[in-house]
């Protein structure tokens, strides 16, 4: 068996939320870099990336932010620059399909030899990308339908040998991403908010007057939304992790439970 380098994992969703189970769910394994890839449409959430970037770094492969559709509007070095500072170290690429700009950049990031897995919602464009990478449209992303309307969603998970001699899985888009396990990857895509909290006199940051973190708020050094945004990913993960515990103390308890009735049923059975 091959040790597991990387891995990208997050909860298993599940259709039904009573019946739902608290496991992992590994999205990819192996993968040197993690592509986060979000559209400059309007719906262009710095929440969902700050979501996707704690899970990328957290599997211990290298994040690179991509937003695509940079045809779609004329401010796009606004937005870069403002993802920039959601993503600390981390290079930001603008990206379109249709003009091509940013495609080069793109490839710059996939080196000889690497896998890199593309992730995001559905429909900002990742096979798309991943075939201007390939230079031959007809590999994963096939005709738009007659109407024009059509969508080419990607029902499974595909590896392309990108020229230049990198690996790439293309993913479907996913409707959620919950954090599973995932502390370090937030210290990490949360490394200012971090540094601020290391800071701070209080062990239990407080908040109170005095605090580093509320200082920097105050101070126009942190955002408040992306502290709070930081706040409620680390809610989650507590979240994850106590309903983890209660299944394993329970399959545990249920476990015991039958080691004791078979004994009972053998003490029965030698009393006879
Ligand atoms: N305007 C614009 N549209 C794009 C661009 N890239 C992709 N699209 C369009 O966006 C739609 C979705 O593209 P896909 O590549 O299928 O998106 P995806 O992320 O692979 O979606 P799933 O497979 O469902 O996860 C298609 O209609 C594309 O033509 C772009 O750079 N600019
Ligand atoms: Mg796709
Ligand atoms: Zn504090």
């Amino acid at each position: 068996m091959f040790e597991r380098r990387t891995q990208l994992t997050r909860m298993r969703p599940s259709p039904n939320p009573r019946s739902q189970r608290t496991e992992e769910q590994v999205l990819a394994a192996n993968v040197d870099a993690v592509f986060v890839v979000g559209a400059l449409n309007r719906d262009c959430n710095p929440r969902r990336i700050e979501r996707y970037l704690t899970v990328a770094w957290q599997s211990g492969a290298r994040p690179v932010v991509v937003l695509n559709k940079a045809d779609l509007r004329n401010d796009v070095p606004d937005v870069v620059r403002a993802t920039e500072s959601l993503a600390p170290g981390l290079p930001v690429l603008a990206t379109s399909t249709l003009s091509r700009e940013g495609v080069d950049q793109m490839r710059t990031q996939l080196k000889p030899g690497e896998t890199a897995v593309f992730v995001g919602s559905s429909g900002v464009g990742k096979s798309s990308l991943i075939n201007c990478l390939l230079g031959d449209p007809t590999q994963v992303v096939r005709d738009i339908r007659a109407d024009g309307k059509g969508r080419h969603t990607t029902t499974s998970r595909q590896l392309v040998l990108i020229p230049g001699g990198a690996v790439v899985i293309d993913t479907p888009g996913l409707r959620e991403l919950t954090l599973w396990h995932a502390e370090d990857g937030l210290d990490r895509s949360f490394a200012d908010v971090d540094a601020f909290a290391w800071e701070c006199a209080f062990r239990d940051c407080a908040e109170e007057p005095g605090c580093a973190v509320r200082d920097a708020i105050e101070g126009g050094d942190l955002p408040e939304e992306r502290f709070a945004s930081y706040r409620k990913l680390e809610r989650e993960i507590d979240f994850v992790a106590r309903r983890r515990d209660k299944a394993l103390e329970l399959a545990e308890r249920k476990r015991w439970n039958q080691i004791h009735k078979q004994n009972r049923e053998r003490m029965r059975f030698r009393g006879r």
